[in-house]
């Protein structure tokens, strides 16, 4: 008897390899010749460039060339924004290298190329630049204001937007219950393990770029776009790659420049960023102001939601900037019925580091702001947020279910994941020790936050993403190779740089093909190998790219079902396929698929116009996207003389439809909560008034560490998928969406009784505690 592979908690195949550091990062890489750039970047958050003077870098030992913008001007392009979402969107000019004017502290301005980086580092103090300061334009609603300076001639917005479904007035006018609240979403600087890193080399007609990306294929696209290079004249590779979290799914100025580096000098270059220059110039996350208000009837059921969002762009539009924050648009009605919706939101030019996709990308932003909203209007009716909760959320019963915004979720069960959660978390005891501690006036107060989300994942249907105005298709390739031993090996468009496609692929293939787990190999990342690909992020792979996988295993058994019919001398339709053996049904006669493999290689004895292989390749666009759903539950101790937070306990109950590799899901949930909790609590990119960027290095930009965390329970519901014949769900940004709510919920339950409403993420113990001084002085008392 065979095992089924999906579903078993496999260890990842990967981690041989990346646990015992025989890996390939990019900065690993090495090729005969190879010299080192590094970039001189502005000190200057806005201004005219009016001089720079690379000719003193040139003259020291070790340097090979140094280039201003301007040296690069005539071939370096404009970086790409793939999303203009609305047709008046202003797509301002963003060269690679700055020419005449810099908009963010840390835009590239000037290079150097030597044989080492520290001689490259060394000469980049012999470049001048002269600047004509211009005034930092920061504050996103000043920006907004007639009369602020200018980012871009343009203006400082680059586009507003406006979606209303159901009547929207009539939900507001004698509305019993208005709950109306302001929250800002941080700005965050995304941490990948490894940072950004850059190799590129040409032999003179054609180019191979090694870099730490999320996105291969279609940075390749857009490399030849921006650069003139013939698209199959680039090969792009992603060796191994140390996590992105949407911060390496880019076009970056560096990849563009060391392509065009080489093929200036005519040898390979390299770049690796140290962590501060990341810090400054990986793009950065979220940076909204969310205006919400909640129109309820005097029971508590939601008539009305309005959304109201001004997104910081940061100084240019980079590859998906636009639209982060329309990818929360149709889900900040979340799992609620509503009679009417409204979404409107502002992207505002401001001179800083541009922002894009950062794990979750606009739905850990709107999940934020109705799990909050929820629990105001839960406050303000002074009845259980999980009961104000019930009395909105689509019923199991329900599904499939249209929402206000549009969207037709498929399948879920609120009602299962939330009683589950309850019961894990010990609900109805810590409400009694809450109650108890807020009695005896404890200075350790105790807070309870909920957090029942749902997400849209699953980046892909092409048909979708072409309506919203997304530049490209959302589609994933599969493709699965029998070689002559009978051993597999699948090619994948998928670019895994943490998530363990590869084991994951294993087991689906395994199962499909009835091939040992250990006989099957996951080739990907690089552009002459799967060569076609739409890559990692939005958790669309295993609901995209692995669904394309099972369906290439499908043709694969159709070809060898025909040759096995052949040997056997019966017809295709007397065969049974069992763990990996066609059988003549009621008989013991049958060849397994590895064998099919061998005959398929050797071609003695094959039917007529039946070719020589044991292959195919299959592309999957499903209909829908991918609904994972959960109810994250929080407990945190606030002490009020301190400021300082400790989450007690977490539990946190996902819904992703059937699960692949529950070890790796587990170890995506984990993950996934943690950066959740940073920005609920850790982190916060910080600009001073003049637009430097304060939080440069990790004693500044506060990363939790895992002594910082808390234990997490995790368990989990299963509400199949109808979207994809695995019946599976997406996982990958799912723990960040649901946590950070859950845990600020929980901080303001906490200080409710204190006349607090609202702590501003991070909720550090200073802004916590100075809350608390805030309303002492105003005479709150608990
Ligand atoms: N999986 C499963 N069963 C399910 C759902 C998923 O076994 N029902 C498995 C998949 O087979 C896959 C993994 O979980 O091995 C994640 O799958 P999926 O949800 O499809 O997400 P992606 O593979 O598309 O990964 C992208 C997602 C995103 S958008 C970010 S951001 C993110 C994340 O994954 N960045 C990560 N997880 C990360 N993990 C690491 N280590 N590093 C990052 O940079």
């Amino acid at each position: 008897m065979t095992v089924q592979e999906v579903g078993r908690p496999r260890r990842r195949k990967e981690d041989t390899r990346l646990l015992t550091g025989r890996t390939q990062w990019t900065d690993n890489l090495s090729r005969p010749g190879m010299l080192h750039v590094m970039f001189l970047r502005s000190p200057m958050a806005h201004a005219r460039i009016t001089r720079v003077d690379v000719s003193g870098a040139r003259d020291l030992p070790g340097v090979v060339a140094a280039f201003s913008g301007q040296d690069l001007a005539a071939e370096q392009g404009s970086l790409p924004c793939a999303w203009p979402v609305t047709e008046d969107v202003v797509i301002p000019d963003h060269p690679p290298m700055a020419v005449t004017e810099v908009r963010y502290v840390g835009e590239a301005v000037a290079c150097v190329i030597a044989t080492d980086r520290y001689r490259a580092a060394d000469a980049l103090d012999a470049i001048e630049v002269d600047y004509e300061p211009l005034p930092a334009v920061l504050d996103m609603n000043e920006a907004l204001a007639p009369d602020s300076p200018k980012v871009h001639e343009a203006g400082n917005k680059a586009y507003s937007m406006q979606i209303t479904s159901g009547d929207i007035e009539a939900a507001f006018r004698d509305a019993p219950v208005v709950v109306e609240r302001t929250f800002t979403q941080q700005r965050l600087i995304p941490s990948a393990m490894e940072p950004r890193a850059v190799l590129a080399d040409t032999d003179g007609e054609s180019y191979t770029l090694w870099t730490s990306s999320q996105i291969p294929h279609v940075l390749r696209v857009m490399l030849a776009v921006t650069t003139g290079i013939p698209e199959h004249k680039i090969r792009v590779v992603a060796p191994d790659v140390g996590g992105g979290f949407g911060s390496k799914l880019q076009v970056t100025a560096e990849e563009v420049l060391c392509l065009l580096l080489a093929r200036r000098i005519g040898r390979p270059v390299k770049w690796t960023e140290s962590r501060s220059e990341g810090n400054l110039t990986v793009h950065h996350g979220r940076d909204q102001i969310q205006h919400l208000r909640l129109a309820a009837d005097a029971d508590g059921r939601i008539r009305g939601l309005r959304v109201e969002l001004i997104a910081d762009m940061g100084a240019y539009l980079l590859l998906l900037t636009p639209g982060i924050p329309l990818l929360g648009a149709s889900m900040f009605n979340a799992i609620y019925k509503m009679d009417a919706y409204e979404f409107g939101c502002t992207g505002v030019f401001t001179t800083k580091m541009p922002t894009d996709a950062y794990r979750g990308a606009g739905r850990p932003e709107a999940t934020f702001g109705i799990e909050r909203m929820m629990d105001e209007l839960a406050a303000e009716l002074n009845m259980d947020p999980l009961e104000v909760r019930r009395r909105n959320w689509i019923r199991h019963e329900e599904f499939p279910y249209t929402t206000i915004s549009g969207l037709t979720y498929d399948s879920g069960n609120y009602e299962a994941a939330t009683e589950r959660a309850l019961s894990l978390f010990g609900y109805d005891k810590l409400r009694a020790e809450q109650a108890d501690r807020r009695d005896r006036g404890d200075p350790v107060q105790l807070g309870i936050g909920v957090s029942t989300y749902t997400e849209m994942c699953g980046l892909a249907p092409s048909r979708l993403l072409g309506e919203g105005r997304f530049g490209a298709g959302g589609w994933e390739h599969g493709e699965v190779r029998m070689l002559p031993t009978g051993k597999v090996e699948v090619v994948t468009g998928s670019t895994p740089h943490g998530q363990g496609h590869v084991t994951s692929w294993s087991q689906i293939v395994a199962d499909a093909l009835g091939v040992p787990f250990e006989d099957i190999t996951v080739l990907h990342g690089d552009t002459a190998i799967a060569h076609k690909g739409m890559d990692t992020y939005g958790s669309r792979s295993l609901v995209v790219g692995g669904i394309a996988v099972l369906k290439a295993c499908e043709k694969v058994k159709d070809k060898a079902r025909v040759l096995a019919a052949h040997l056997l001398e019966c017809s295709p339709d007397d065969l049974e396929f069992e763990a990996g053996t066609f059988k003549v049904r009621g008989t013991d006669s049958g060849r397994t698929i590895q064998e099919l493999a061998f005959a398929a290689f050797t071609a003695h004895n094959l039917p007529d116009g039946v070719e020589a292989r044991l292959d195919s390749v299959a592309t999957f666009d499903p209909e829908t996207y991918s609904f994972p759903h959960g109810t994250h539950l929080c407990a945190v101790e606030v002490d009020t003389e301190t400021g300082r937070t400790k989450i007690r306990s977490y539990v946190a109950v996902d819904d992703i439809g059937k699960v692949i590799n529950p070890l790796i899901v587990e170890g995506q949930l984990h993950g996934g909560i943690a950066q959740g909790i940073a920005q609920a609590l850790f982190e916060e990119a910080v600009y001073d008034a003049e637009g430097n960027l304060l939080t440069t290095t990790m004693a500044d930009y506060l990363l939790p560490s895992a002594a910082d965390l808390p234990d997490v329970t995790l368990d989990r519901t299963e509400s199949p998928a109808t979207s994809n014949p695995l019946g599976a769900k997406g996982v990958g940004e799912a723990g960040t969406i649901a946590s950070t709510p859950a845990v600020v919920n929980a901080v303001v339950d906490a200080l409710r009784p204190y006349g607090i409403d609202d702590v501003r993420m991070p909720c550090t113990p200073e802004r916590v505690w100075r809350a608390l001084q805030e309303r002492a002085q105003e005479g709150e008392r608990p």
